[in-house]
Formats: structure tokens, C-alpha cells, sequence
């Protein structure tokens, strides 16, 4: 277990400048150009991602798709899309759904054989989830992909703000 555990990361820093194979961006259903961390990759990958986006199309929440890192050091992105927390009054919906997110990020990131992955808390900022229930299904999915699956990936969590970073600690340490 404490195997498993040593491949979670945690780090406060923007997502942008991560050496890793992926990194993953908070976007929305229709896949165009938003704020926070979206906005943030688009600036840094340059006019090519939003072209490649446009031929994709979309991306039901939950699911998630694949382009290039275009001017990124990280050679591919994951457009995840977590569900909106005031879209669904059922809360079991939305903790399934965040769930699914992290699920379709990992096997997306498995058939691609990446090595490394940097993740931010999706559905935490514009989309209004309970910082402290999100990272604690983000860390469970995480966990729970790698021991079954017995994959060595190594998946760096990037919190922006203090207080996710903070949930993050206590949660991890926790964990071990
Ligand atoms: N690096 C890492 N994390 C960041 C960065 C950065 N450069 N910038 C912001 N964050 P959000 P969501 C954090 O709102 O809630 C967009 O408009 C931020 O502090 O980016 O999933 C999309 O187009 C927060 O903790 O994503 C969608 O419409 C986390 O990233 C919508 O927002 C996620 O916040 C998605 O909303």
C-alpha cells in the first residue's frame, strides 16, 4: 500500500509549468476557451488548441478527451469535464460523477501509457464543488486506479489556492 501511496504527489503551483507526459485541464461540455486553469492552458498551448479543440466538439460531464500539448512542455492534454455543483440537487450524483471524471482521466492516461500526470481540482472553482469532498474522491479514485490496475503512472496533484493545498496535506498524510 505504502507503494501506491509514495506515486500520489501533491505541489502548490500553476499546472502550466508541469514536466510531466499529460496534464489535465478543467473544461466544459462545449470544450471552448473558459476561465481559471482553462484559460490558463489555453494561453500557454497556444492558437492551435482551440482548433483542435473545435474538431472534437464536445464532452459530456464526467468524460473526458485528448489533444496535444501543442506549446506546453507536457506533450498531451486531458480535457476532463467534472460535473457543476449546483446543477444537481441529488449530492450522490455529483460525488459519482466527479468520481467518473478522474476514472475517464486515468484510462485515457493508461491506454496512452504516460508515465506522469499533473491533475487540478477540478470542479472546485467556477463549478462550485466542496473543496474538501472533492479532493477526498479525487484521492479514493487515484488510489483505487492504481492498486487495480498495478499502475506505476505517478500523478501530481496541483493545488493553486491555499486552502486546497492544505485539504490535500491533511488528506494524504491521512491516507498514509
Ligand atoms: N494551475 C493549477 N490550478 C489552477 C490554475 C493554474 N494555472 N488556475 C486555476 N486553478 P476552475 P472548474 C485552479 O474554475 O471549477 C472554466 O471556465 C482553481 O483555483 O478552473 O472545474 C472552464 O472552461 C481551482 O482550484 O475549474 C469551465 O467552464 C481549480 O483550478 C469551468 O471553468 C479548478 O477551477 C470549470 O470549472
Amino acid at each position: 500500500m505504502k507503494k501506491i501511496l509514495n506515486q500520489i504527489h501533491i505541489i502548490q503551483s500553476d499546472i502550466t509549468n508541469a514536466k510531466v507526459d499529460c496534464i489535465v485541464n478543467a473544461a466544459n461540455e462545449r470544450l471552448i476557451k473558459g476561465g481559471g486553469v482553462d484559460h490558463a492552458i489555453h494561453v500557454a498551448a497556444g492558437p492551435s488548441l482551440p482548433i483542435a479543440l473545435r474538431k472534437i466538439g464536445g464532452c459530456p460531464t464526467g468524460e473526458a478527451v485528448l489533444t496535444p500539448g501543442f506549446n506546453l512542455q507536457a506533450k498531451w492534454i486531458i480535457h476532463a469535464v467534472g460535473p457543476i455543483w449546483d446543477e444537481f440537487e441529488n449530492h450522490m450524483e455529483l460525488k459519482r460523477l466527479l468520481s467518473k471524471t478522474y476514472e475517464s482521466i486515468f484510462q485515457i492516461a493508461q491506454s496512452r501509457g504516460f508515465q506522469s500526470i499533473a491533475i487540478p481540482n477540478i470542479s472546485t472553482g467556477v463549478y462550485g464543488f466542496p473543496k474538501e469532498e472533492a479532493a477526498q474522491i479525487a484521492l479514493v479514485t487515484t488510489q483505487q486506479f492504481l492498486i487495480q490496475n498495478q499502475s506505476k503512472m505517478k500523478v501530481i496533484f496541483y493545488c493553486y489556492e491555499d486552502d486546497n493545498y492544505s485539504i490535500y496535506q491533511k488528506l494524504l498524510s491521512n491516507l498514509m
